[in-house]
């Protein structure tokens, strides 16, 4: 036990009559803040401990999905505070990009004026929660001091080769006017608004994420769930095959393939040009022209989830002109089709429909050969129904038949390679990230084109470059700054000639790139950007909380910038999040993903103004693993609602102790050092619905020796149980803590309270007792001779119940788990 057993002082006028959420609420968040509690300091004498949430976009209101993030992950990081770490936990704002926009163009009204409403809006709503989060850190990027560091950051990427411009097939919005990264394209359409994409080509500024490809798939230091591992590690799909080439008769023309299946390569009857690749026009005969052309422009309006999807119909034209195997000098025919993509691999693919089931499709349709080169152990010989792609024996593969196919891969490739034909090559689905956008409401990419100097940055002394406030941001399909009267204008830093601003803007995703670096002094305003003596103490983020549907875009690009600052000297860091948790979704009361159409949307400011944010914290933790999220159900709000009372009175009302017995403190003094054992773990492992279980469970035993209980013990009981909630219901038990029961301000600067295994251990455990497998009998035994299993065996031989399925037998076996199970086997 920790505290000297003073009573605690319940006279009337020191307590609170009833829990009026309303009347203590508003008045701890503003005492928390004018004191100053929640401002993280670096400290290098204290273990530090970075609690981070997804900064919210500025969208106007707060939802309970905001609530189910932050309120959470606000009352892990007060454990971890009272667990004595140096906690920073900072809120922001993710203020550029189309939603800002969107609802700006709908409106009338600036995009800077509507979001910074928001932001001021959603900071009122976000104290609300009575979070520990430290506004004296806040930022929203949006603002000039923040996208400097944007610009200077996209600088230093070009100057080490990582910015690079380039013409590309973009995904484009018919709708929003605007590229889209592959990853904002979800089956085919905008992510956004849901309109169909198209492809359309553009000149884009790319950064250079390929590069780190390799590296990215190393996820040793991370601690995140599996699931988004493999989400990033598909994503960067990294693939190993050979890539060689295929001459095309009559011509010097070579078409580079990549395939995986190297072992097939006997069985090519085909070449396929992706429709976009360079060599289209060059390979069609004067008759195929109009075909091919047509073809072409077909393809171009559908997106590569489209053109990839499996069950779609397979399509392709001839181009007229042939390619030599050169494995075995078979004459193919080269086609155009639009199952393969000119932006992976080579944009080019040898067709073996014996042995991959698109390829059997597209040669069954325009009657294409099909020749069996890797076959099943035992194949007969005849036609095969269908592709056969598991690994087999190799036919019709010169030199190399009969070996087994996994073995002739490696030696197909060593051949290859002698053959001076091609080589092995690694390849990554991974892409280029796609920076550039025609949009208004990002950061300008600081560069510029000259006509003497070409591509030329912005000199570091002229940033940043501002985002003038008077444009036209009406999406035209433009970017809008291409139309401002004079944003345009600059001159070459290099030859002091005219030159001519970039006008896109950059991907909201470079924001939340780096904003955790800068939450280490916001206002830090020299180069590079963030205190890197600071951001050295509090990175890397040790834990990160919010939705999984980040786990590619945000989450990977923040792992690539990383890196990158390492490899340009500014933090020895890679990894920006050490661990990752992904909370679910609460769904509408009818069990529905929450939308405006359905109506079944919560809005937290009603439930907060009533039942307090206290109710709406704990009820959302009761709903189910953090993990799973559930529906909202106002029947369970009303169990929190109880539960908290319950604690009111437990800690405000006099008792009359009319049977004081040592029962009774012994009963409750092993429960609350339970209770604190079982809540930490639970805590520590974000099982939040079970820690409440377990303090309900505590406030229950509390009644149970309600009139029976010493003063010590009960007091100590009530100290430890407002001590274990107060990372859930800050507000509630700082009130019964600082002012009903005049302990010492703060509550959420108290150590959390320590157990005593031996206090915690069970008088007595229960031990179900099988006889033969069947369970027959509980045995009660005292706890000091668990681990006696031949005591504990007699006495559940002498058991009435465990002797009529013994009688007149032999024990024969014991099996005894310590405490919990004895099996009997006898006969
Ligand atoms: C011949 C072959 C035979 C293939 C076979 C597969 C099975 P991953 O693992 O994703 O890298 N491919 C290559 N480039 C392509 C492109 N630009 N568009 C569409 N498909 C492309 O897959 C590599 C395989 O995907 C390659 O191996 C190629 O088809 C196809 F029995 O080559 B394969």
């Amino acid at each position: 036990m920790t505290a000297e057993p003073v009573p605690l002082d319940r006279t009337p006028d020191a307590r609170t009559p009833r829990y009026v959420p309303s009347d203590i609420e508003g008045k701890w968040q503003r005492q928390w803040e004018d004191d100053g509690l929640y401002v993280a300091a670096t400290d290098a004498s204290r273990p530090k401990y970075y609690a981070l949430v997804m900064f919210p976009y500025t969208s106007g209101d707060l939802h309970i999905g905001h609530w189910y993030n932050y309120g959470i992950a606000d009352a892990h990081a007060r454990y971890k505070s009272m667990r004595g770490f140096n906690v920073l936990m900072p809120m922001g704002f993710d203020a550029f990009g189309l939603p800002a926009e969107n609802a700006a163009i709908d409106r009338g009204i600036h995009p800077y004026t509507w979001t910074m409403q928001n932001v001021e809006r959603m900071t009122q709503q976000i104290k609300t929660i009575g979070g520990m989060y430290d506004w004296s850190k806040t930022l929203a990027s949006c603002l000039p001091e923040y996208y400097t560091w944007n610009q200077w950051f996209f600088i230093k990427f070009f100057e080490k080769g990582l910015a690079y411009r380039a013409e590309a097939p973009v995904n484009w919005c018919p709708k929003d006017q605007g590229v889209l990264a592959n990853e904002q394209v979800q089956d085919g359409l905008c992510w956004r608004c849901g309109t169909p994409v198209i492809r359309r080509n553009l000149e884009q500024w790319f950064f250079k994420i390929t590069d780190y490809a390799e590296e990215l798939l190393d996820f040793s230091q991370i601690e995140w769930p599996e699931r988004v591992e493999t989400m990033q590690r598909n994503w960067i799909g990294r693939s190993e095959g050979v890539q060689f080439d295929i001459p095309v008769v009559d011509s010097d023309q070579k078409i580079a393939v990549y395939t995986t299946r190297i072992d097939t390569v006997f069985g090519v009857t085909w070449v396929v040009l992706a429709p976009e690749h360079p060599l289209v026009d060059a390979l069609t005969t004067p008759e195929q022209r109009d075909a091919v052309k047509a073809y072409q422009q077909q393809a171009s309006k559908q997106t590569e989830v489209e053109r990839l999807a499996t069950d779609k119909e397979k399509t392709g034209v001839f181009t007229g002109t042939y390619a030599v195997n050169p494995v075995n000098g078979s004459r193919v025919p080269i086609w155009v089709a639009d199952y393969v993509l000119g932006s992976y691999g080579t944009g080019a693919v040898m067709g073996v429909p014996a042995s991959d089931e698109r390829d059997f499709i597209f040669a069954q349709k325009f009657q294409l050969p099909i020749i069996p080169v890797v076959v099943p152990e035992g194949w007969d010989g005849t036609d095969l129904a269908a592709a056969y792609t598991d690994p087999g024996v190799m036919v019709n593969s010169g030199q190399f038949d009969d070996l087994p196919s996994t073995i002739s891969k490696v030696k197909v490739a060593e051949w290859i390679e002698e053959l001076g034909v091609g080589k092995r090559t690694v390849n990554f689905r991974l892409r280029d990230w796609l920076i550039s956008r025609q949009r208004y409401w990002g950061t300008p990419i600081p560069m510029l084109y000259c006509d003497t100097d070409g591509i030329v940055a912005v000199p570091e002394a002229d940033l940043p470059i501002l985002l003038p406030q008077d444009a036209e941001f009406k999406p035209t399909g433009e970017s809008p700054l291409a139309s401002h009267p004079t944003f345009t204008k600059a001159t070459c830093p290099k030859c002091g000639g005219p030159a001519r601003r970039e006008t896109d803007t950059m991907d909201t995703f470079m924001d939340s790139s780096w904003y955790f670096l800068r939450f280490a002094d916001p206002h830090y305003d020299v180069p590079p950007g963030f205190d890197q003596e600071k951001a050295g103490y509090w990175m890397p983020v040790d834990q990160y909380m919010g939705g999984v549907e980040h786990a590619v875009m945000h989450l990977l690009y923040s792992r690539f910038f990383m890196r990158v600052l390492r490899d340009l000297g500014l933090t020895d860091q890679s990894e920006p999040f050490k661990r990752l948790f992904n909370q679910g979704t609460i769904l509408g009361p009818d069990g529905l993903r929450m939308s405006k159409s359905k109506g079944n949307v919560v809005n937290p400011d009603d439930y907060v103004g009533t039942i307090g944010a206290d109710a709406v914290r704990c009820y959302l933790m009761f709903i189910g693993p953090w993990d799973q999220g559930g529906p909202w159900n106002v029947q369970s709000i009303s169990g929190i609602i109880k539960f908290l009372n319950r604690v009111w009175a437990v800690a405000t009302e006099p008792r009359a102790v009319t049977s004081p017995d040592a029962a009774s403190d012994a009963k409750l003094l092993r429960a609350v050092h339970q209770t604190i054992r079982d809540v930490t773990e639970d805590l520590e492992k974000f099982r939040f619905n079970t820690m409440l279980a377990k303090l309900m469970t505590l406030v229950n035993t509390m009644y149970e020796v309600r009139t029976s209980a010493s003063v010590a013990a009960w007091d100590e009981a009530v100290r430890m149980l407002l001590l274990m909630l107060a990372p859930s219901a800050p507000h509630l038990t700082e009130e019964l803590w600082s002012t009903t029961l005049g302990l010492p301000y703060s509550i959420h600067k108290q150590p959390w309270p320590a157990w005593d295994e031996a206090l915690a251990a069970e008088d007595e455990l229960r031990v179900a007792v099988t006889v033969n497998g069947k369970p027959r009998a509980e045995l009660v035994i005292p706890a000091a001779v668990q681990d006696d299993e031949a005591h504990v065996t007699a006495l559940a031989l002498a058991l009435p119940r465990v002797q009529a399925f013994t009688e007149g037998k032999t024990v024969r076996r014991v099996i005894y788990r310590a405490g919990k199970v004895l099996n009997l086997v006898v006969g």
